[in-house]
């Protein structure tokens, strides 16, 4: 057994324990509407579990090891490939939820040529909902985003503020957009291209960043300016974050996992680093937990899907929590013409 493999052994246990009050937590705020002595109980789980991840040595199995303060960097490089397969992409990657970069593989495609200020002067009156989603960040209330137009954001990249428009649905709202990028090769990436598909849309300024979150729909994310670390977890890192309960279809957490001193969980649970370059798609499988951090302003695009046995693969927990979401209810949230407006509608 491997030293990863040793550590998902050895915490599976207290895993297991924080799912099912992660469960019952959300079960009874979906009935009594409010927190109740679960949420402490979960939360306790969760601080044994920390403990217990944070004294396992490298050779992976002791609980007793006291003597450890640092823990070691269990994440990794994620794979960087030139020109795959998509039968070898599904074998490797998809199949396995493994995430991968694809070197250069939107490089030749007309969206490589975007630059902000373009963009900012040909949608200069359209408007995206800015959501409060960077780490250490106050979370809004639901309907306190606030908007700005794409020329604004330009003039704040080209004068280093920080707005930042993330999961922006302007590719829909402007669907000109889709045909500066190969969507036939997206399309042939997944495992089937009749089901539900969406894209967001990102544009910012340099340091600004996404906190942890993670989400049902698997991710081809395509970088187009500028670069992106992504710190990235599989699905069964969750209790290891303890998102709130909130009854949302929308998990996030406050570990700010780019802070390995302040939160030295980030670095003991086995994960992956990847730094895009213009050019790169980085596949991010359902449910992954991640953050994401932009060391330069930055415009890039993310490929979603979605399909309920992929979620059941990755996490069957969370696919139950989003199944029964009432934050808002899944009914509600087809209401949403985008990714900004249902978030901004969330009770964080
Ligand atoms: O690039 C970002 O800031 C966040 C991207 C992301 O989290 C996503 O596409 O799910």
């Amino acid at each position: 057994m491997n030293m990863h493999d040793q550590f998902w052994t050895a915490t599976r246990k207290l895993r297991r324990q924080y799912n099912r009050l992660w469960l019952a937590d959300h079960a009874a705020r979906t009935v009594l509407r409010r927190e109740t002595w679960l949420t402490a109980r979960r939360l306790r789980a969760h601080a044994e579990l920390v403990q217990l991840a944070l004294h396992l040595d490298d050779r992976g199995t002791s609980a007793d090891d006291t003597d450890n303060p640092s823990p070691i960097e269990r994440r990794r490089p994620v794979d960087r490939v030139n020109d795959i397969e998509p039968v070898d992409f599904r074998r490797r990657y998809f199949d396995t939820d493994t995430p991968v970069v694809m070197a250069g593989a939107g490089a030749s495609w007309p969206a490589a040529n975007w630059t902000h200020a373009m963009l900012g002067s040909r949608y200069k009156q359209t408007s995206v909902r800015l959501l409060r989603a960077a780490p250490n960040e106050a979370k809004g209330r639901p309907g306190e985003g606030r908007d700005a137009t794409y020329a604004q954001i330009a003039e704040s990249m080209n004068a280093g503020g920080d707005l930042y428009a993330r999961f922006s649905g302007i590719m829909h709202q402007h669907p000109e957009l889709v045909d500066d990028v190969d969507i036939e090769w997206f399309r042939s990436m997944r495992d089937d291209h009749r089901s539900f598909e969406n894209w967001g849309f990102f544009m910012g300024g340099a340091e600004t960043a996404t906190g942890l979150h993670s989400s049902i729909a698997p991710n081809l994310f395509y970088q187009i300016t500028g670069r992106k670390r992504w710190w990235i977890y599989p699905a069964a890192a969750a209790p290891f974050f303890a998102p709130p309960a909130k009854c949302s279809p929308y998990f996030y957490s406050e570990v700010d996992v780019s802070d390995p001193i302040r939160w030295p969980i980030a670095r003991c649970v086995p994960g992956w680093i990847a730094d895009l370059e213009p050019g790169d798609v980085l596949y991010v499988p359902a449910f992954a937990w991640h953050q994401v951090h932009n060391p330069t302003a930055t415009i890039a695009v993310g490929y979603r899907w979605a399909k309920l046995g992929l979620g059941w693969r990755a996490s069957p927990v969370q696919t139950l929590l989003v199944l029964t979401c009432s934050n808002p209810s899944l009914l509600k949230a087809r209401g949403h013409k985008d990714l900004p407006s249902l978030l901004d509608a969330v009770d964080y």
